[in-house]
């Protein structure tokens, strides 16, 4: 079977092939002892993270054109945008479901039950209102799966200051990169039957959301490193460093509350 460059391939074609990368759905398969602790809670999101982060950068290798970028750029927007990511896909599950986050299918959580961990109900919050202008959106899979794939290839183009051939190369193929999604985005909305003016719309309300989720994201990693420092996360040595690793290279780009 012969894939097409992706700039050779329409739309159509780029959605189609980033809706076959999409993961499977993840079962934690533990007896949730209720009520959680926050030691639980966070074990419990920990280890569906940890199982998440596995099965995104096999999502990532199968977007058209992702493997072609530098080996550098491929692991820096995969560390600047893991929890965008994560949330966007938390948000998607939980689309139906007002007032609950559906981290897997057997670990729904509603707002309440985040009084056991210290400032996880503010992140709540922020996630369940942010799914809740989804909802308003109707948002449609299509959709979904494109503003995923604009969160991993926008990350650090921002923050990428190419100096040699080689990343100027990878840069200009990541902006391309971008441009297909942009399209592919385009081409979704374009099949949803509204007016000009009101697909012009959608494109800016949807791609606004963004800005959202990154802010509740660099929220989410002040948190996580609050309960870092407590001790409360008992990641393992690898997660740890490379949470570190993220820690060290995001506090530039993120939020001090
Ligand atoms: C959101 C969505 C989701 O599907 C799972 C989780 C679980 C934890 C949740 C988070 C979420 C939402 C925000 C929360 C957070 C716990 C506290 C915070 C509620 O307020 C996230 C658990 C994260 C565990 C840390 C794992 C370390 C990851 C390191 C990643 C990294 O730096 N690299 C380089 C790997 C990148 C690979 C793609």
């Amino acid at each position: 079977m012969c894939h097409a460059h992706h700039s050779a391939m329409g739309p159509e074609e780029f959605i189609s092939r980033i809706m076959e990368a999409e993961p499977p759905e993840i079962y934690l398969m533990e007896d949730m002892k209720k009520p959680f602790t926050e030691a639980s809670m966070m074990m419990s999101l920990t280890n569906l993270a940890d199982k998440e982060l596995v099965l995104m950068i096999c999502w990532a290798k199968k977007i058209p054109g992702f493997m072609e970028l530098s080996l550098a750029d491929q692991i820096h927007l995969l560390k600047c945008c893991w929890l965008e990511i994560l949330m966007l896909g938390l948000m998607w599950r939980s689309v139906d479901h007002p007032g609950k986050l559906i981290f897997s299918p057997d670990f729904k959580l509603n707002r309440e039950e985040g009084q056991c961990v210290e400032g996880i109900m503010e992140i709540f919050d922020m996630l369940l209102a942010a799914t809740s202008r989804f909802r308003e959106l109707k948002l449609q899979r299509e959709e979904y799966v494109c503003l995923k794939a604009m969160i991993l290839l926008n990350s650090n183009l921002c923050s990428s200051s190419p100096q040699t051939a080689e990343e100027l190369e990878s840069r200009n193929k990541m902006l391309r990169l971008l441009d297909s999604v942009i399209d592919a985005l385009v081409w979704a909305i374009s099949k949803l039957g509204l007016s000009t003016q009101q697909q012009t719309l959608r494109l800016g309300h949807l791609t606004m959301l963004l800005s959202h989720i990154r802010h509740v994201s660099n929220k989410g990693m002040d948190h996580l490193s609050s309960m870092k420092r407590k001790n409360v996360v008992l990641v393992y040595d690898l997660l740890l460093e490379m949470l570190d690793a993220n820690m060290s290279s995001g506090s530039s780009q993120s939020s001090s509350s």
